[in-house]
């Protein structure tokens, strides 16, 4: 830590990336993994553009109960000391941005400074028209349910007691995990959300990134030039496996030009664990915990 803490004094641009697991003491589910999302539900029938035009209703029913999880979540200490880290760069001379995959909205919800946040796979509260012809976004959509006939999903998949736990308000102090989504009932399209400008009656989607979607090419541009118009110093790699194209590349990118890198995970192999990887740390448990004692 103190080698790290060291070199972060020292670190004038410096990169966040952050996945799920940041958000899992906030009581949210990551995606991988034995407890993940994409253990209980195939993610080629619900995040795909394909699993959207084959079954509308079963893809909102699953970004409904998200949207509900989501809203009922509260930014932990590791979206704070991020979101304070963005406030109090400039003052300490430090270029900073937070490259986030996560789609719940925590980061803003913890006053993040929206210019140095990019949320590359969207957000759950972005709505957007799926007619070619159409650009509409309805962004910063927190209306719980958007139509009637997703209005009693999330309760009828939710036990009596884990739904008492949603309502607490100390989601903070008790990590749990969500509970499991199951479709409950057959939607048909007229019942869920429409684009109010399309003549054609076209359906809203959820403003994610959907797998084999490009990313928003604006927020992939001002990454791209952070990243290259300068030494990146340190990335901290924070709760994500790697898995996905182009979030896992943004590590090596740093690397190659000399920056370092430190991760904080639950799950961390034992060869960086022993400090056996080149510029590289490893910091072993919940984000949410070592952030604040690493960064603060
Ligand atoms: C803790 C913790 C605690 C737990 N504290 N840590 C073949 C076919 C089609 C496409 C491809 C293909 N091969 C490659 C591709 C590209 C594809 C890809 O990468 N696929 C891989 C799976 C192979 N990528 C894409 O399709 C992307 N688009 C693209 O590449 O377009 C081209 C393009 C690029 C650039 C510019 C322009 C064009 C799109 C990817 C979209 C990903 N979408 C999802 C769903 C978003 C919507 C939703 O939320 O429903 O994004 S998938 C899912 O994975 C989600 C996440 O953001 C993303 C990353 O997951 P993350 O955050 O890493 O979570 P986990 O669960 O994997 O890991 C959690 C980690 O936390 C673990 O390490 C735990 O140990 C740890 N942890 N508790 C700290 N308390």
């Amino acid at each position: 830590m103190k080698e790290f803490q060291d070199h972060l004094l020292k670190s004038k641009r410096i990169v966040a990336l952050v996945g799920a697991g940041l958000s899992v003491s906030s009581g949210l589910p990551t995606f991988r993994g034995s407890q993940g999302l994409w253990k209980n539900f195939n993610m080629i029938d619900l995040a795909t553009p394909d699993a959207f035009y084959i079954d509308p209703g079963l893809v909102w029913q699953f970004y409904s109960w998200r949207r509900f999880n989501a809203l009922k979540a509260k930014p932990n200490r590791g979206h704070k000391t991020l979101a304070k880290l963005s406030m109090e760069a400039a003052s300490k001379n430090i270029e900073f941005i937070t490259i986030t995959q996560n789609v719940d909205g925590l980061s803003i919800r913890a006053n993040h400074s929206k210019e140095k946040l990019y949320e590359i796979h969207g957000s759950l509260f972005d709505l957007k028209c799926t007619s070619f012809m159409c650009n509409y976004v309805d962004h910063d959509n927190f209306k719980n349910p958007l139509t009637k006939a997703l209005a009693d999903t999330e309760y009828e998949y939710d036990n009596t007691k884990r739904k008492r736990k949603l309502l607490d308000d100390d989601l903070d102090k008790e990590p749990s995990l969500s509970p499991q989504f199951k479709p409950v009932k057959e939607i048909s399209e007229s019942e869920l959300p429409q684009c109010p400008v399309c003549k054609d009656g076209s359906l809203l989607r959820p403003g994610v990134v959907w797998f084999g979607e490009s990313l928003p090419l604006r927020t992939i541009n001002a990454i791209d030039n952070f990243i290259e118009y300068d030494k990146v110093d340190l990335i901290l790699v924070i709760g994500t496996s790697g898995t996905v194209y182009p979030a896992n590349s943004y590590v090596d990118r740093v690397k190659v030009k000399g920056g370092k890198v430190a991760i904080f995970n639950t799950d961390i192999e034992d060869h960086i664990l022993n400090g056996e990887e080149k510029d590289t740390w490893g910091f072993k448990g919940d984000a949410a915990e070592l952030l604040p004692k690493a960064l603060e």
